[in-house]
């Protein structure tokens, strides 16, 4: 007789009731609406007696958690879900679940890719023109008065023609590479592996990659592969005339090094969507003006919301009818 014990092997063929579903922190209202409407899922409350009652009560019961990219299935939520089959992750990027214990336990995680990628490297572009270019501060320049009073706005910095480096040339990061081959910029990048299908230059390593470029930008996955992997070395190659632009996760980047290096003109700017403990800006960065800072809008159209809301969705009732994602994270 087989002893495999798996989870897949182990996977219960019963119909995945609404109590079985749990909906893990804010989502998106389309996706909330549908899940308590159509499917009539729980709802995990937030962390404290109420949630640790509903773990006891639920826990055992529950098989597919929704999350988004910003909270996710931690380590110790996925330990109080001994029966969890699914993740469903709103968003592309899904590391604040605990990749490593789902592998472990043979649970699949689905993510919502491609719908995003063009707004997330318009966000790129966006940041990009606006940081060497200084739109951010010559706006504050016009409304504060500045302007008026006839002074005027200091001389900023090319963003046609540039070298530009890409950290991580994956879907998004090709996006926004082809994006700025039509401003006439030389593409360069580093990835885990060198890529077979394109003529961009690689560099074996962030630091090589800033070395060569004017502009580095980071489109590289978040999660543990990735911390830190621009830091005080990787910034002293950016060099005081380079920049760095980040749409991809705070964790990417040492964020202390990168206030020291704006501080002290180390790099000449940076244009940043993402942060290390979002909501939360480091108030460095708050007082520098050779920074422009956004507040983690990469995929926030209507269009593309609604595109995310509808993948989410999809991939929860092809794993309720099928037990199989639409979207599987590799
Ligand atoms: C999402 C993002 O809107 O998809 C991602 O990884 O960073 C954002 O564009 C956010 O994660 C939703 O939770």
């Amino acid at each position: 007789m087989s002893t495999d014990t798996s989870a897949s092997a182990r996977r219960n063929t019963t119909t995945i009731a609404g109590n079985a579903i749990v909906r893990v922190g804010p989502v998106n209202p389309t996706v909330a609406q549908a899940l308590s409407e159509d499917f009539g899922s729980l709802v995990l409350p937030a962390a404290g007696s109420e949630r640790d009652a509903f773990l006891s009560e639920h826990g055992q019961s529950i098989r597919v958690a929704v999350c988004s990219g910003k909270i996710g299935v931690d380590s110790e939520l996925m330990k109080a879900l001994p029966n969890l089959e699914a993740i469903i992750n709103f968003g592309v990027g899904y590391d604040a679940t605990d990749v490593a214990q789902a592998a472990e336990r043979n649970i699949p995680i689905s993510n919502t890719p491609d719908v995003l990628t063009d707004c997330v490297a318009d966000t790129a572009l966006g940041l990009y023109l606006m940081t060497l270019r200084s739109f951010g501060s010559a706006e504050r320049f016009v409304r504060n008065g500045t302007w008026g009073s006839g002074e005027n706005f200091p001389l900023a910095t090319r963003a046609s023609g540039k070298r530009v480096g890409i950290l991580g040339l994956g879907r998004i990061g090709q996006a926004i590479a082809s994006r700025l081959e039509a401003f006439g910029c030389e593409i360069h990048y580093h990835n885990r592996s060198e890529k077979t299908d394109t003529a961009y230059a690689y560099h074996r390593s962030a630091a090589e990659l800033a070395e060569a470029t004017d502009v580095l930008i980071i489109a590289a996955a978040g999660g543990p592969q990735s911390a830190h992997l621009v830091d005080a070395n990787v910034l002293s190659s950016v060099g005081p005339q380079g920049f760095v632009i980040n749409i991809a996760r705070g964790s990417v980047i040492d964020e202390a090094a990168l206030v020291n290096a704006l501080e002290n003109n180390l790099i000449a700017g940076a244009g940043l969507d993402v942060f290390a403990h979002e909501p939360s800006v480091p108030q460095g960065l708050l007082e520098l003006d050779n920074v422009v800072l956004l507040p983690h809008l990469g995929s926030g159209t209507h269009e593309t919301r609604a595109d995310m809301a509808a993948l989410t969705l999809e991939n929860l009732r092809s794993y309720i009818a099928e037990g199989t994602l639409v979207t599987p994270v590799s």
